[in-house]
């Protein structure tokens, strides 16, 4: 049997992350992006983020999505270890003083290891911008890429009437 390899890998480095790093899954499920979603933990699992690291590239894999919380050392590392494109989401977690750590951590490579950092728990622009470096190739994925932006567009629209509904005295209320 034929089983299509994953695309994406979505790594992060506790089980306590998963609340955050399952929205990334629901994007990429929504986008029709094939992925795979494991723990490895920097620090109490080094070899295991050796081995995950070293053969992503081999298993099919294009893009990293890492996610860690704290002292967040797994996305970095990752990038250290592969030259696959990885994207770091800095988790506010329960060893996370503010949050600050976590962004700091994941952001502040050195020259020459990128890690591309979204904002504090934002998994979901973490996989959104996964789909669109691979929209930049798959015709298909780039459609459902721009469904997606056109539902966030409809999204607001509705909003807007909703509160010209409401209140009345909003700049474009009145149209001539
Ligand atoms: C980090 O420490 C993990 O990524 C997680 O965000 C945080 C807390 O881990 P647990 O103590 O919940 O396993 O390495």
């Amino acid at each position: 049997m034929h089983v299509e390899k994953p695309l994406v890998s979505i790594v992060m480095g506790s089980r306590s992350d998963l609340a955050v790093m399952k929205e990334a899954e629901e994007i990429l499920q929504q986008l029709g992006i094939r992925y795979e979603l494991t723990l490895v933990s920097a620090h109490r699992t080094p070899d295991r983020m050796f081995e995950y690291a070293k053969t992503a590239h081999e298993r099919g894999i294009k893009i990293i999505i890492a996610g860690a919380g704290g002292a967040a050392h797994l996305p970095g590392m990752i990038a250290a270890l592969t030259m696959l494109p990885v994207i770091g989401v800095p988790v506010k977690s329960s060893n996370s003083i503010d949050g600050w750590d976590s962004i700091l951590s994941i952001l502040q490579m050195p020259n020459g290891i990128p890690v591309a950092t979204v904002a504090l728990n934002a998994s979901r622009n973490a996989a959104l911008l996964a789909a669109q470096m691979i929209g930049a190739f798959e015709p298909d994925i780039l459609e459902n890429l721009i469904e997606y932006r056109n539902l966030l567009t409809a999204k607001v629209n509705e909003n807007i009437e909703d509160l010209r509904r409401h209140h009345p005295n909003g700049f474009d209320s009145v149209k001539e």
